[in-house]
């Protein structure tokens, strides 16, 4: 290996290291957040993005457990708020990546009005959406996208009703940034995060998540034996949002994974915003203290 070779592996080593935190992990043994968590070190250490670049968002479940499982400037917010305040981060301070990850309970049961307008304003951030098809953290009752027929705590008998298809949704929403991967391919799951770090606007990435807990129908084995790359379907398009959407509709054996749908034309919202056009600062530069006593009667 040649010696400048080397020095970019020692660097993209140092930030991957950076992210490491000595807090012991909570998550039950083969849980799918591992592969998630190690994955989105990877492609910022592999993007060269170090600490002092990110802020990480994370929402109230396991998914949410991983804010203090890595050091870095992290928010652990409300159950289905990830998506709001990290819009909140990505617009005051243009210069860092904001990673926001969430559950499907929090995504589509508790917080689902802010993934619409994050969608339609394309905020600029990246959203890791983790689907276990269930409430995890609070012991396995059902969400919105827990199949017809599981049975759960809460539901001892049995789901009846028919869950949301989450990317059917997100594409019908028409945004900018759509891709899905697996917490059990972890090589897949980096290069994918590295595509959406590297979109300009919202990129919803949905991993599909094991839980083996409470999730006993999908464990990896179950999810390993489904997961396809979209590289495999000849002559698909994925500036074609037909494509993806027929795709996503057709839920059979398969599941297939990658960036699904990507619009390149689309600028995220800072950059719509006309009166900024001649503005160099980001808002948190903008932010000073008035004294408003003068203008008191
Ligand atoms: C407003 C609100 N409602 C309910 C809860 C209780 N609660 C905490 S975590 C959770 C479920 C989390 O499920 P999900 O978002 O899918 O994350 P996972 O634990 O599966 O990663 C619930 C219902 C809460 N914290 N806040
Ligand atoms: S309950 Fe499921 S999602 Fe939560 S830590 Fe355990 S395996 Fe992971
Ligand atoms: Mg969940």
């Amino acid at each position: 290996m040649e010696n400048k070779d080397l020095k970019k592996l020692a660097a993209v080593a140092k930030n991957y290291l950076e992210f490491d935190s000595n807090e012991v992990f909570t998550w039950c043994g083969d849980c799918g957040n591992y592969g998630i968590q190690n994955a989105m070190k990877r492609a910022l250490a592999l993007e060269g993005l170090g600490r002092q670049d990110v802020v990480f968002v994370y929402d109230v479940g396991c998914n949410g457990n991983g804010s203090d499982k890595i050091e870095g400037y992290t928010i652990h917010g409300l159950h289905g708020r990830a998506i709001s305040l990290g819009a909140g981060c990505a617009l005051a301070n243009t210069n860092v990546k904001v990673i926001a990850s969430a559950g499907d309970g929090a995504t589509f049961s508790e917080g689902p009005q802010h993934l619409i307008h994050a969608i339609r304003s394309n905020y600029p951030m990246v959203f890791i959406f983790h689907n276990n098809e269930n409430y995890g953290l609070t012991t396995g009752q059902a969400s919105a996208l827990t199949p017809c027929g599981a049975r759960m705590n809460g539901t001892p008998g049995e789901v009846a009703t028919p869950p949301l298809n989450p990317l059917q949704f997100v594409l019908s929403l028409d945004p900018s940034f759509v891709a899905r991967s697996f917490s059990g391919e972890v090589g897949h799951l980096t290069e994918v995060l590295r595509a959406a770090l590297n979109h300009d606007g919202f990129a919803f990435v949905e991993v599909l998540q094991a839980c083996p807990t409470y999730n006993k129908e999908t464990p990896d084995e179950w999810y390993a034996a489904r997961v396809k790359d979209v590289g495999e379907i000849k002559g698909y398009d994925r500036a074609d949002i037909w494509q993806a959407r027929k795709l996503v509709a057709d839920v059979g054996e398969d599941f297939y994974m990658g960036v699904l749908y990507e619009d390149k034309s689309r600028v995220s919202f800072m950059k719509t915003q006309k009166y900024r056009d001649y503005i160099k600062s980001t808002l948190v530069d903008e932010v000073k203290h008035y004294d408003i006593a003068k203008l008191l009667p």
